[in-house]
């Protein structure tokens, strides 16, 4: 198994069940270089400040009080959550934000899945990891930190959107809950990428659509379990109670209606890439 993206010419196209054609993708090198000098020169200045901050906070014995719904020793973990994409798989491109105001109304895009109803109330986000099997509500997911982002989305039949998203991290998800780590092991002692499974699948509640998705783009800041769209809960038609959504791939991967999601030792099944289009479906 490679993660070594095919060429555009190994790719059979089939156009019964077309999402569409690519759009370009920006000079990436240049946009590469050129977030490497910036976080550099930020992430310098940062620590600075992230130093001078953690020393006045104990100075003052009020870092305890800082966003209460979250106890202390796991709000000190996701601290050091920041960095662990980065640490872990190098340093990761991140997608353009854009002002609140330029955030749409998104079309509705691809209904696989999403037959009838959830019941929110009822609804979980079960986990498989190999034997072991835990299920989670949306407000463990909820007590995450919320992250807000207004980025695009960018469907592979050739449109794009701005939208604002509300959410949780994948990557404090999977800390917070010790998942993904392939011998038990918790995430505060790991630092090399073995220790992860390498690849994870997402699955509606009815197994109908599913997207496979390799570990560096799971733990990628800007890969979000989402609870909101444009400052409202997400609707059904949207994916309600909870959906992906990732800067780092096509729209094709941003599941909507999460009931499952599983580890991998290799390439999961996706429901895109069984119809023709690239696996990794990387912007
Ligand atoms: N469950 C499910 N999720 C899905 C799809 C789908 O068919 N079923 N389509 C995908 C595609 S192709 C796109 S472009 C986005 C569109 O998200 P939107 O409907 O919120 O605009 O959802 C993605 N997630
Ligand atoms: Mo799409």
């Amino acid at each position: 198994m490679s993660d070594s993206r095919p060429s555009a010419a190994d790719e059979p196209i089939n156009t019964s069940q077309n999402p569409g054609t690519a759009t370009p993708v920006a000079n990436v090198d240049e946009e590469v270089g050129r977030l490497t000098r910036r976080s550099l020169f930020t992430g310098g200045i940062a620590a600075g400040f992230g130093v001078a901050a953690y020393a006045w906070l104990q100075w003052f014995g009020i870092d305890k009080r800082v966003d209460s719904r979250l106890g202390w020793p796991l709000r000190r973990m996701l601290e050091f959550n920041a960095a662990v994409s980065e640490k872990l798989f190098g340093i990761q491109h991140l997608a353009p934000e854009f002002p609140r105001e330029q955030a749409q109304e998104p079309r509705e895009n691809g209904h696989v899945g999403l037959v009838g109803q959830v019941q929110i109330d009822a609804w979980r986000l079960r986990v498989t990891s190999g034997d072991a099997q835990r299920s989670f509500t949306l407000e463990q997911i909820r007590q995450l930190p919320k992250i807000e982002m207004v980025t695009e989305l960018k469907c592979v039949e050739g449109w794009s959107q701005i939208v604002h998203w509300g959410g949780a991290r994948l990557v404090d998800f999977l800390r917070e809950y010790d998942l993904g780590l392939r011998d038990g092991s918790h995430w505060m002692e790991t630092t090399v990428a073995q220790d992860l499974w390498p690849y994870l699948q997402l699955i509606t509640p009815d197994d109908d659509y599913y997207v496979g998705f390799d570990m560096a783009s799971a733990i990628h800041p800007q890969t979000l379990l989402c609870y909101e769209m444009n400052g409202q809960p997400l609707t059904q038609e949207h994916g309600a109670p909870l959906r992906l959504v990732t800067t780092v791939k096509y729209g094709i991967k941003s599941i909507k209606r999460i009931g499952q999601l599983k580890f991998f030792p290799d390439r999961p099944p996706d429901y895109w890439a069984q119809r023709g289009y690239d696996w990794f479906a990387g912007l």
